[in-house]
């Protein structure tokens, strides 16, 4: 896209680091690169996509503000698809602000949020999907929500998403060609669209929308909470399942008073685990304040390990929280199993919804049962067996909320269809599937939504 101004921005993180990158992109690099820029051996011009060592200058004084690399690359084969101007400084905050500022006076303005991502897509280096792709690759949490960025940069989901647009395609194609037909012979046909092909694209954008939960779920993590009473071994499972010992462990009932949280991978999902006071009646101020914020974490939590004591029977107070801890996903978990079991699992059945899962035997001081737990707790948050993990998966609401809209267009194409309602309203509602699709890639995405995406994004980027 030309006659756009020119942006520049520094793309590294603040503070000191071995480098710092200037990012500059628009029509005015290549000038702004000639005049800041002196090269230590003279070249004959900028060659485009080549390392060049010199020095950033103060045009007017000459005053040298960093020695540095930099690199001129013509557009279109550029990130932004514009000329693009990227200086490598040394990676301190004040140099870059000092460069910087020469760039701006050179006759850049500063980049907004996600502007050079923004310009990929407007000049169609990016669709809109591979954009978003860019952010979740930045904020990866676990080698598996990585791949999953990549396979979305790469362009996996918007090949997926072509396909079915182009079955759509085909399948207005057939249905416009027979109004024409209809109109040119006076004869009211049956549309050439096969049914049974309708329904193959609806199933294609369902099973794609199904990915979500998935998809998010690896993307941005859960919150789990470590639920029970005092002394069953909360703080030992979270040591245990972290590797370290981060919380205190005592025989002492109530020793754990504020909210333990820490960012672990189970199975290859994000969680944040969080160990909390013992549930009991407090027996101080002190303690029913950590209580009362137990109960505030429990009802924000994704899902909950509700911990039981086996070497003890279940008491009251154990049948009272797990009641009040039943409107979330649960997970019963039985621990000390090296200690004489007198827990009565037939009675804990008894009190839980018939859709908790059935109980994992552990012992969080020895490490029994724990790769058990860590499959238990995968199956609890994905809610589907493991196998189901390969292909693409969306993780974003906007693609999930277009994906179910482009299939109840088409649901209704299809009945429109079966019932013999006029094919110009089954091309309508076959339209509307196409507009909804496109609002993955970007082809019909509103202005304002492209807005809210890029304001995402963190400015260099
Ligand atoms: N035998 C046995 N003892 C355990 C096991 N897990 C924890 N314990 C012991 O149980 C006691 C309490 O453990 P904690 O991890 O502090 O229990 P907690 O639930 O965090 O307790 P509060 O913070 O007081 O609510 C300690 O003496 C632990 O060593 C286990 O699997 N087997
Ligand atoms: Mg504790």
């Amino acid at each position: 896209m030309t006659g756009r101004d020119t942006i520049a921005a520094i793309a590294t993180p603040p503070g000191v680091g071995g480098i710092g990158l200037i990012r500059v992109s628009g029509p005015a690099s290549e000038g702004i690169a000639r005049r800041l820029f002196r090269p230590i051996h003279l070249p004959a011009s900028f060659l485009s996509h080549h390392l060049y060592h010199g020095e950033i200058v103060t045009p007017e004084t000459g005053a040298i503000l960093d020695d540095v690399l930099v690199a001129f690359m013509r557009g279109p084969r550029t990130y932004t698809g514009e000329d693009t101007f990227e200086i490598n400084c040394h990676g301190g905050p004040l140099i870059l602000r000092t460069v910087l500022a020469e760039v701006f006076r050179a006759g850049a303005r500063p980049a907004e949020r996600g502007e050079f991502t923004k310009r990929a897509f407007l000049n169609g280096r990016l669709d809109l999907s591979q954009a978003e792709a860019v952010l979740d690759l930045v904020a990866a949490k676990t080698p598996e929500g990585l791949s999953a960025a990549v396979d979305r940069l790469k362009g996996r989901l918007s090949g997926r998403i072509e396909m079915i647009r182009d079955g759509i395609i085909g399948l207005l194609a057939g249905i416009e060609a027979a109004i024409d037909f209809a109109e040119d012979d006076g004869v009211v046909d049956t549309p050439g669209a096969d049914l049974a092909e309708i329904q193959t694209l609806i199933d294609d954008l369902r099973s794609l929308a199904a990915t979500y939960r998935r998809g998010r779920i690896t993307r941005d993590g859960i919150g789990v909470v470590i639920a029970g009473r005092p002394n069953v071994g909360k703080s030992s499972l979270l040591n245990r399942l972290l590797g370290e010992k981060r919380a205190i462990v005592t025989p002492t009932p109530g020793t754990t008073r504020d909210f333990i949280e820490e960012a672990i991978t189970i199975e290859g999902i994000p969680v944040r685990l969080t160990d909390t006071a013992g549930i009991r009646l407090p027996e101080n101020a002190i303690e029913k304040e950590g209580i009362d914020l137990v109960w505030e974490r429990i009802a924000t939590a994704d899902a909950l390990l509700v911990l039981l004591d086996g070497s003890m029977g279940l008491t009251p107070e154990d049948q009272e929280f797990l009641s009040e801890m039943q409107s979330k996903p649960m997970l019963p978990v039985i621990n000390k199993s090296d200690l004489p079991e007198r827990l009565d699992e037939k009675r804990l059945r008894s009190l839980l919804p018939d859709t908790t899962p059935p109980a994992v035997r552990i012992s969080a001081k020895y490490g029994d049962g724990i790769d058990r737990l860590k499959a238990a707790i995968r199956d609890m948050v994905l809610a589907t067996p493991a196998e189901e993990t390969a292909g693409i998966m969306i993780a974003d609401l906007r693609h999930k909320v277009a994906l179910e809209k482009a299939a109840e267009c088409l649901v209704r194409a299809r009945e429109g269809l079966h019932e013999g309602l006029s094919p110009e309203l089954t091309s309508l509602e076959i339209r509307g599937a196409l507009d909804s699709l496109g609002e993955i890639t970007g082809r019909t995405t509103p202005e304002e939504v492209l807005d809210r995406i890029f304001a995402n994004f963190c400015v260099g980027k």
